[in-house]
């Protein structure tokens, strides 16, 4: 911890609202319990024993032993661990239920939408090449929609500064978009650490919850554990501001709503009948990322690799896409600049 403490306990939605309206984002203590979440990382563990050949341990405080020998086949099976994980209905429930929607109602001042996509996540320790921390992000650019969206960030164990809890930088929601520089963690970009104050680091425990503003810096977890990191994200918004239409989409899963929603008894598709005014997805800002990873690219400097191996394989624009690919195929990036 910093020696400031942005935690309230379950139930104080007052001094929620005014910890998250300061600072952006506040830890809830004991939001849901622990059984709810141990269930999700259940699903996800059967998963992972069933498709990635896990036979680890379950370790005290839900920790999930993992050797680096499994790291290829946890990569391989993300699919299969992602849709377990989202396929939960009684956590889709809570999420609709009493306490969360008093919560999240009280932060926007407003009547609450749940997102559909649930975003589970698993990051193995120290450095997997297939697995990489995410970078320090804002969600606004990438999400977009509304600018009250919330993001309920539960870990499904107890973690603490090294098993890799999701580092927050308070008080930075109300500066806007901030600047992106290039780099080596899934996304090819991060907001530089020169341009942020200390992040914070909570210890948490299984139930407990990050909630922050789809403005607020976060990310860039490290976990020096010898355990999986095992989180679920959710997010929320004001059922009167406008939502992206990205927002009902699965971006690069093989699977859809209907295998997620397959074994649901009421609550499938429970967006279709209420839902915010829905709005195209403004591609500038990846339209501008893909073009500096390429301007970046020419100038061969090496940290512009994973971005540009991102607008090889997702522009949208079939040019750009084989220009990314012919500066990568010069050799640039392996180390001998073209
Ligand atoms: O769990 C992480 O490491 C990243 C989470 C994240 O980026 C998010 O909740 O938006």
């Amino acid at each position: 911890m910093n020696g400031i403490d942005y935690s309230i306990a379950a139930g104080d939605f007052v001094e929620a609202a005014r910890i998250y309206r300061e600072m952006g984002c506040v830890i809830v203590k004991d939001l849901v319990s622990p059984a709810l979440v141990q269930r999700v990382q259940s699903r996800m563990i059967d998963a992972l024993r069933a498709y990635a050949g896990w036979d680890g341990d379950i370790l005290p405080g839900g920790l999930v032993s993992v050797g680096p020998d499994n790291y290829f086949d946890l990569a391989r099976s993300i699919e299969r661990i992602v849709s377990a994980g989202m396929a939960d209905e009684e956590f889709e429930r809570v999420l609709h239920g009493p306490v969360v929607n008093r919560l999240i109602r009280n932060l926007i001042g407003d009547e609450v939408f749940v997102h559909p996509q649930k975003v589970p996540r698993i990051l193995p320790p120290g450095d997997c090449p297939w697995l990489r921390p995410a970078g320090i992000h804002q969600d606004f650019p990438e999400l977009q929609g509304s600018e009250r969206q919330i993001t309920v960030w539960f870990p499904l164990h107890d973690v603490d500064g090294t098993t890799g809890v999701l580092p927050v930088y308070p008080g930075m929601h109300r500066q806007g978009v901030l600047p992106l520089t290039l780099a080596e963690n899934p996304s090819g970009w991060a907001i530089s650490e020169e341009l942020l104050p200390r992040a914070y680091l909570a210890s948490m425990r299984a139930g407990d919850a990050i909630v922050f503003n789809t403005f607020t810096p976060h990310g860039g977890s490290v976990n020096t554990s010898g355990n999986l990191r095992m989180s679920i994200e959710c997010r929320f918004q004001p059922l009167g501001d406008q939502i992206s239409e990205s927002a009902f989409e699965l971006p690069g899963y093989s699977f859809g709503w209907d295998e997620i929603y397959r074994d649901w008894s009421t609550l499938g598709y429970y967006w279709e009948g209420r839902r915010p005014e829905v709005v195209p997805y403004d591609r500038r800002w990846e339209e501008w990322r893909e073009r500096e990873s390429i301007r970046m690219g020419r100038l061969a400097l090496p940290e512009a690799h994973q971005a540009l191996r991102l607008t090889m394989q997702w522009s949208r624009d079939a040019g750009t896409r084989a220009e990314a690919r012919e500066i990568l195929a010069s050799g640039y990036g392996e180390g001998q600049p073209g």
